[in-house]
Formats: structure tokens, C-alpha cells, sequence
């Protein structure tokens, strides 16, 4: 299962949608988790799932207001499992993720508990219209800052196209993942690390967004910086001992109308 969070990504969402589906991956399922987007992205994806051919292979899980991907995806997560995914798979709406890299993101799954999208290790890159200061400070936050810091051997921490099997997004219990924000990234992965998860890299392209709005200020950047410490004290103790063993049960799907869309309260 793909979960994507949007959050007024209108022109992206419908290409999106044809996009996965055209890699004719066998029982594949689609998540969209949208924040009440102020431009219909949520009325789209309902038109979608509600249409004959994508029935019971899209949901939309409806939340109520913008409070970041962050919990957006932690809801995803949940909802994931409980509607019985094996490998759950983020990525974002804008195409900054590739959905042609997904056929080989599975393939590595049967290798590793997590594989990490990473721009960069050798073969990865990012867009080449990027300029060359935000290029370097990227790469230093990724390859130098953030392992450094975390003590960890994962080269893209901050990038959001990954893949997990579903006993993995358990055993991690996203619940004690705090970010909203950039280093929601970041805190997943280290808690994923610190749990003992099998973790690969998988050398990717990164596009910038061709079209909708951005929503990248660099005031986020430094904020996301300084909160790498906060993970490091916050999960800095975690071993494979505290791996949750209970999966999630159903909760805020209390108007559900429609039995592929979800709304969360
Ligand atoms: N549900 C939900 N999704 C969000 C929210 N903020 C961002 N997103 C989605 O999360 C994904 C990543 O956000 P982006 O805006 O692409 O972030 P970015 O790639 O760092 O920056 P730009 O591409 O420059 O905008 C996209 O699919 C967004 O639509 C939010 O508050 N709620
Ligand atoms: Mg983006």
C-alpha cells in the first residue's frame, strides 16, 4: 500500500493516482491522507475511489485540519495496518518522489525491513536547477550533520520516500514519533535504527516540484537542525527489547458513508 499526505495538491493528485496504477504492481492499494485542502484535493481523491475501476484499491482518510505531514502519516500508518497492508510505502504528491523506483523498492523489501529512497549515495542525486548552496547545505544535513549526530548509517534521513513492512511500522509504534513537520523524517528513521530494523538504501532521482505550491521556508530547515538533538535525547535509549508486539485497532472511523473514504476527527 502507498500512502501519499496531500495538502492542496490538485494538479498533482489525479497524474498521481494514474501514475501508480500504470506501474501495474499485483494488489496494489493507495492511501490518500488529506488535510481538509482548502483547493478540493480531498473531492478529487473521494471522485477516484469511488469510481468502478479504483474500488477498494483507494482510500482517503479525511482529517479535519492542516497539522503537518507528520501526523498526517501517522494516521496513514495506522490505518495502514489495520486495513491489512504487508508493505507500506510513503512518498509525496508532487513527483519529487518517482513512482518508476517503486518495482525496485519492493524488490529490495525482501532484503530489509525499511528501504530508504536516498539521494544521496552513489547514483542518487538531487534537481539539477537547484542552486549550489541549498545543493551543499542539503548534503551536509544528510551525510554529515544528521549521522554524526545520531550516530546512525543512514545517508538520506530527512527524505520522505520509503518503504517499511508493515511489522516494522508496529514494532516502531509511530505514536511516540512527535515531529509534525521536517524531522518527522528524521525521528522515523532513528527510531527505526535504534530498534534494530534492517535498513537499505536505494539510489534515487529528486525532481523538484513542477507545479502546486511549495511549502518549504528555510526558517523550517534550521528548526528541523536543532530539533535532531531533541530525537537523539528523546530516543537515545531505544533497543530491539522495546519493539511493540500489538498491531493497531480501529479507531475514528466514525463517519464512514462510503467504505473506501475515512474520516478521522
Ligand atoms: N495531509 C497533509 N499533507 C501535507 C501537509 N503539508 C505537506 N503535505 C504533503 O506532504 C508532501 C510533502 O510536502 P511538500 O510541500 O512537497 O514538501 P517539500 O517537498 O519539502 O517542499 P516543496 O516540494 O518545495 O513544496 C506533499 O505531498 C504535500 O502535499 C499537511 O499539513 N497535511
Ligand atoms: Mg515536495
Amino acid at each position: 500500500m502507498v500512502i501519499i499526505p496531500t495538502y492542496n495538491e490538485k494538479e498533482n493528485i489525479p497524474n498521481m493516482i494514474q501514475a501508480l496504477f500504470a506501474l501495474e504492481v499485483p494488489n496494489f492499494h493507495l492511501l490518500i491522507v488529506d488535510d481538509d485542502s482548502p483547493d478540493g484535493t480531498g473531492d478529487i481523491a473521494d471522485d477516484y475511489a469511488n469510481r468502478d475501476s479504483y474500488k477498494d484499491r483507494i482510500f482517503v482518510l479525511h482529517r479535519l485540519e492542516k497539522k503537518g505531514f507528520g501526523p498526517a502519516y501517522k494516521d496513514g500508518f495506522k490505518k495502514a495496518v489495520q486495513l491489512g497492508a504487508d508493505l507500506i510505502i510513503q512518498m509525496d504528491a508532487d513527483f519529487s518522489h518517482q513512482p518508476k523506483y517503486i518495482p525496485q523498492m519492493l524488490e529490495l523489501s525482501s532484503k530489509f525491513d525499511v528501504v530508504v529512497g536516498s539521494r544521496y549515495i552513489k547514483g542518487g542525486s538531487v534537481d539539477e536547477n537547484r542552486g549550489p548552496i541549498r545543493k551543499l547545505l542539503s548534503w551536509w544535513a544528510n551525510r554529515i550533520y544528521t549521522p554524526l549526530i545520531l550516530n546512525f548509517p543512514v545517508k538520506d534521513a530527512t527524505g520522505g520516500f520509503r518503504l517499511f513492512h508493515r511489522d516494522a511500522i508496529v514494532g516502531m509504534d509511530v505514536d511516540q514519533v512527535l515531529a509534525s513537520g521536517y524531522v518527522f523524517q528524521v525521528e522515523m528513521i532513528y527510531v527505526a535504527h535504534k530498534l534494530g530494523y534492517k535498513i537499505g538504501e536505494l539510489a534515487i532521482h529528486f525532481p523538484d516540484r513542477q507545479v502546486g505550491t511549495s511549502k518549504m521556508k528555510s526558517s523550517i530547515a534550521v528548526e528541523a537542525a536543532l530539533r535532531v538533538w531533541q530525537i537523539k535525547f528523546r530516543h537515545g535509549g531505544l533497543n530491539q527489547a522495546r519493539r511493540r508486539t500489538h498491531a493497531y485497532t480501529s479507531k475514528g472511523s466514525n463517519c464512514t458513508t462510503k467504505c473506501n473514504i475515512i474520516c478521522f476527527s
